[in-house]
């Protein structure tokens, strides 16, 4: 693949690509016969098809076994460390014959080791020197899907759902498939098909046949089924009076429904739940625990292995406490009270994906319980689909944190080595819809892409993975992927520039989630304004979180709460997360914070330009279907990131009342037009 779009681009532009393949751009299919399998197994075939769908001639004869299998067995290959999913792929003489092996303990091992062999010789790996090997560090791997059931999905990005409810189960869609290869060359081992702010009606009978047609055809991948329950489902559904989980009735409602769905899929995964955030339904409405609500739905799961993932996004206008130490403060009490299968799920910041969060407090502080992380895949406060911001840098920047417990980092606590937990778990919001791109543009498959190689091993570098993809998705050619590699290391950085420099956060608009609002302060509960978050006055500016303030940094283990209860060993890129600090307080560079402000806003747009002269240069070497999109896309971010510089600006002068250092122009409009901007059906507005 590699060298034909190399060729093509030399000799013109490349060839028309609408992105459907995603990163899975094989050239040719393998010549016939190149491709041997020992055994029979849907989960082998998969994995045969895929090599001969596009294995190169230059990897010479494949053969796909189980390391059980005696010829297999008789080499004493180390397959012992490859664990029930990991996979070893080797030169080497098979029953005298010289092959490409790819085994495992099981044929998910297989399966995976086929994608790693296309990775590989697809990424610019030597077809002469093979010998890959690898298990995931992290049990779970999970898309959940935030799609209603409407087919919409929840504040719109990427599209509309891909999941047809209507005609499921009846008609399956091709790309059912399509997704389900796209996952499992990742390694991605579940999908919870359905939004956390779940309708009781995705667990009655037609439902639960629609998601079982779904499981079938992702099954021979690797991928579990999972369902977002509503807690209340015995009351809408059951007829019931109550949903309170110590209720004899409601736990045997549960038990039933949860044996109806496994007789329909019997590898079901489990349930995830959203309880008592944001108007759902939960176990605090009869003054329970969320532990008895997460138990209780465990134990009708429990008989046949399935498991629960509980969310700790929860907050509360009723509770005056600062909205990013309400999680903490709710579920910390709870560690070691959760049934063994429970999983508790905690985003990776304190108050919801902003485009930078410092690590959630709970990581680390929850010792009993094995902790989900939960990432956005999906660009929820970066510009939805639209802008360019490659989210591995986000990812990384998080699991690589340290949590203050001597030199574990957010990651050891993930994958498990902290505490040994048999399940550990990533989850990924996903950014998956209908759109022919999958994800409404070439550079938000990259996010899929980081977000199921690190679920895989939380230990890969961002700047890898992005060169990995990018030689996937543009070809081999360094002419396009150093500059497309470096373009996405500064993206993710320029959005926090341009919207929320210097840790500050949830700054937009009223009614979507995409422009800015920092002036909003008319909503009706406080910590859904933008001004709950900044703070800004006369004086200063940023969310005292210290002990004179809301004392949040008290929730971090004493080595980091030391570094982030002072200003000046707080990184400058959380300091107004942490602090609310006077306008002329000298940053390290010695400008005042104002000035420093400003010019990371600037900073901010700038790079967007800067992405855009890059890719200008891609020309000659990008199809033209996703070049003028993503031109069109970074055009697009330019305008917007101006918008949010000057708007921010205008608004931090009206309040602040200082000049704008020499050399930054001012806002192109006054304060009166941004407030003005209400663009109807701006992604993000869920209504
Ligand atoms: C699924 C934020 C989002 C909501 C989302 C919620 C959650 O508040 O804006 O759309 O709802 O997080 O993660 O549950």
């Amino acid at each position: 693949m590699a060298a034909l779009a190399l060729g093509l681009a030399t000799a013109g532009r490349a060839a028309a690509d609408d992105g459907y393949r995603l990163w899975l751009r094989y050239g040719h299919p393998a010549p016939a016969g190149a491709v041997a399998v020992r055994g029979a197994s849907p989960m082998l075939d998969a994995a045969a098809a895929e090599l001969r769908r596009g294995l190169p001639a230059v990897a010479g004869p494949v053969l796909l076994a189980s390391a059980a299998d005696p010829s297999i067995a008789a080499l004493n290959l180390p397959v012992s460390r490859l664990g029930e999913e990991g996979y070893l792929v080797r030169r080497g003489r098979v029953d005298g014959r010289e092959v490409t092996l790819v085994t495992g303990n099981t044929d998910r091992g297989v399966l995976y080791g086929a994608f790693a062999l296309l990775r590989h010789l697809d990424t610019g790996g030597s077809a002469d020197a093979i010998d890959l090997s690898s298990a995931p560090k992290v049990k779970l791997r999970i898309l959940d899907h935030w799609d209603n059931l409407d087919g919409v999905v929840e504040r719109g990005y990427a599209g509309r759902s891909l999941w047809d409810w209507w005609t499921l189960p009846d008609f399956k869609d091709p790309r059912y498939t399509d997704y389900a290869r796209a996952n499992a060359s990742l390694g991605i081992n579940g999908t919870v098909l359905n939004n956390v702010n779940a309708r009781a009606e995705s667990l009655t009978a037609p439902y639960i046949a629609k998601a079982a047609a779904l499981a079938d055809i992702f099954r021979p991948y690797g991928i579990k089924v999972y369902l977002s329950a509503r807690f209340s489902a015995p009351i809408e559904l059951g007829g019931l009076k109550t949903a309170d989980p110590r209720d004899a009735a409601v736990a045997a409602w549960w038990r039933a429904k949860a044996d109806e769905i496994y007789r329909a899929i019997p590898d079901f995964g489990g349930f995830l739940v959203k309880a008592n955030s944001e108007g759902q339904p939960g176990p605090r409405d009869y003054n329970a625990s969320h532990a008895d609500g997460a138990n209780m739905l465990a134990a009708a799961v429990k008989p046949h292995g399935g498991i629960v993932m509980w969310r700790a996004f929860v907050y509360a206008d009723t509770d005056p406490d600062d909205r990013a130490k309400q999680a903490y403060t709710e579920f910390k009490p709870l560690d070691g009270k959760f049934a063994d299968n429970v999983i508790v799920q905690v985003k990776n910041g304190a108050i919801d994906f902003q485009p930078r969060e410092p690590f959630h407090p709970l990581f680390g502080a929850m010792p009993k319980t094995p902790l989900v992380m939960e990432f956005q895949v999906t660009k929820e406060y970066l510009g939805f689909a639209t802008h360019l911001a490659y989210l591995g840098p986000l990812f990384t920047e998080v699991l690589d944190a340290k949590t203050g417990r001597g030199s574990e980092t957010v990651a050891d606590v993930v994958d498990g080595t902290a505490e040994h937990h048999r399940l550990t778990g990533m989850a990924g919001v996903a950014n998956i819809g209908d759109d022919r791109d999958w994800t409404g543009g070439t550079f938000n498959q990259a996010n899929w892409y980081a977000f199921g190689r690190l679920a895989w091993d939380p230990d890969l570098h961002a700047d890898a993975i992005a060169r990995e993809w990018a030689r996937a998705t543009f070809g081999a050619s360094p002419g396009v992927v150093d500059p497309v590699v470096a373009m996405m290391m500064i993206s993710r950085e320029a959005v926090v520039d341009y919207t929320g420099p210097l840790g500050l956060a949830h700054l937009m608009a009223t009614g979507h989630h995409y422009g800015p609002g920092p002036w909003v302060s008319d909503l009706k509960r406080p910590e859904w304004n933008p001004v709950y978050y900044h703070r800004a006055d006369r004086q200063g500016i940023g969310f005292d979180r210290t002990r004179t303030g809301s004392n949040a940094v008290a929730q971090y283990a004493p080595a980091v709460a030391k570094l982030y209860a002072n200003p000046r060993t707080t990184p400058e890129s959380e300091l107004l997360w942490f602090h609310h600090l006077p306008w002329d307080y000298r940053l390290k560079s010695g400008e005042t914070l104002w000035d420093g402000l400003v010019h990371r806003y600037d900073r901010g747009v700038a790079t967007v330009a800067e992405m855009r002269a890059t890719w200008q240069g891609l020309k000659p070497f990008v199809d033209p279907e996703r070049w003028d999109k993503t031109a069109t896309f970074l055009a697009i971010q330019e305008r917007e990131a101006r918008w949010w510089r000057d708007a921010s600006l205008s608004y931090w002068q009206s309040v602040n009342g200082l000049p704008l250092p020499a050399g930054s122009a001012a806002p192109a409009h006054d304060l009166s037009w941004y407030k003005a901007q209400t663009p109807a059906f701006a992604p993000g507005n869920p209504k």
